[in-house]
């Protein structure tokens, strides 16, 4: 899974990158594949397991706080976007190439309203401009690319292989194509955009006053939006105070415990970002937008494989070690193909470790699962 961050430049889409990866590594200590440099690892955070089992856990593709599973995600920064950006205004293919790949859109937005749509100082205007106009441009960008990829093609299943070797995925063109044929490029092209890159909005720099006041307005005119209101900036300093040992705080927490002597610029930091963003807000926002990324926008729920149903152990004794975010509609057998094909291919059952009930490879999961997988070993 890959979240893209877009925004036009100033919103604050570095910032909130920076708040979003930013973690000691010395509690992430397990390997990843390539990561190119404007990619960086963010984690949803997810209750673990083991509190409501009592068990102590060890894991090993995430981490656990207290009892809070963080589990990675992949992130991009994409290059800021301007509007025109689709005629080719301040972007180049790097940002195509970005944003094909990505499987959802955080839109950071400057709620203030001291940056005009080009990102230049200003007073008052308009967050919801940004909204609109950012959404317009992927989608006149969609437009275009598929008209020029399907010019001269009469043929829908010829269409539908030049899109799928676009990357667009099977599923996304199977739902697009229940309303509108390929041949209707525009509505179909929109329908597109909206299935295969929903868009989040983070309503960022809401410590500042007028974006309080905007995201209160805003929020209500655009009901069917995921709104959240956060700073990235008040995430990044929280997490540096954390790193440094000032204050106990964990991604996404309403709140924060000083545990060392602080300067006066640091006291009056860490209080106007409790005044004005926590107490407000309930949190900084920024954990909040990746678990709604990741949970709501794209109805990911998160399993918990494993062997032992009693130890709640994989093999080596290590307990609890995975959690595995996988899409909505998923079932035990994907799961054991997940884990592993060999258990996939050798799959006979599973157990659902809570009830200690015997489930079928077409028992659809839920959120928060935890299962046991019985397969045949002789692969
Ligand atoms: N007050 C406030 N300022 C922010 C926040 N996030 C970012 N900024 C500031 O906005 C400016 C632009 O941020 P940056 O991350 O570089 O924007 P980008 O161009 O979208 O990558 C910088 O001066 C940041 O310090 C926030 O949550 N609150
Ligand atoms: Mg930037």
């Amino acid at each position: 899974m890959l979240i893209g961050i877009i925004g036009k430049p100033s919103a604050g889409k570095s910032t909130f990158f920076k708040a979003a990866t930013l973690i000691d590594v010395k509690i992430a200590p397990f390997p990843f594949t390539t990561i190119e440099p404007n990619q960086g690892i963010a984690y949803v955070r997810i209750k673990c397991a083991c509190k409501e089992f009592n068990v102590k856990c060890s894991p090993r593709n995430s981490f656990c706080i207290k009892g809070n599973r963080f589990v990675p995600v992949k992130l991009i920064d994409v290059a800021g976007l301007v509007p025109g950006a689709s005629e080719g205004k301040g972007m180049g293919n790097k940002f195509l190439n970005d944003l094909v790949r990505a499987d959802a859109l955080i839109h950071v937005v400057d709620f203030s309203g001291k940056t005009d749509s080009q990102g230049n100082p200003c007073e008052n205007y308009d967050p919801s401009q940004d909204i609109l106009w950012l959404e317009n441009e992927i989608d006149k960008w969609f437009i275009e690319v598929i008209k020029r990829n399907l010019r001269k093609i009469r043929d829908e299943k010829k269409a539908l292989q030049i899109l799928s070797g676009l990357g667009i995925k099977q599923e996304h063109l199977k739902k697009v194509l229940e309303k509108f044929d390929v041949f209707q490029t525009e509505e179909f092209a929109k329908e597109l955009r909206k299935i295969s890159k929903p868009i989040i909005i983070a309503a960022n720099k809401i410590d500042i006053p007028e974006a309080k006041q905007n995201f209160e307005k805003i929020s209500k005119k655009f009901k069917e939006k995921i709104i959240i209101p956060c700073s990235a900036e008040a995430e990044v300093a929280l997490r540096l105070a954390s790193e440094k040992g000032l204050i106990d705080y964990i991604p996404g927490d309403k709140e924060f415990k000083i545990t060392a002597p602080l300067s006066p610029e640091q006291q009056k930091a860490l209080e106007y970002i409790k005044e004005n963003v926590l107490i407000p807000f309930g949190s900084t926002g920024v954990q909040s937008v990746i678990n709604k990324t990741v949970f709501d926008l794209l109805g990911y729920i998160a399993v918990y494989p494993v062997e032992n149903e009693n130890k709640l152990s994989d093999s080596k004794g290590n307990v609890l070690p995975d959690v595995f975010l996988l899409p909505k509609g998923a079932t035990a057998k994907d799961l054991a193909y997940k884990v592993h094909s060999e258990i996939g291919k050798g799959f006979l059952y599973a157990i659902d470790v809570r009830t200690k009930k015997r489930i079928g490879a077409d028992y659809e999961l839920k959120n928060g699962d935890v299962i046991s997988i019985v397969a045949v070993k002789k692969f």
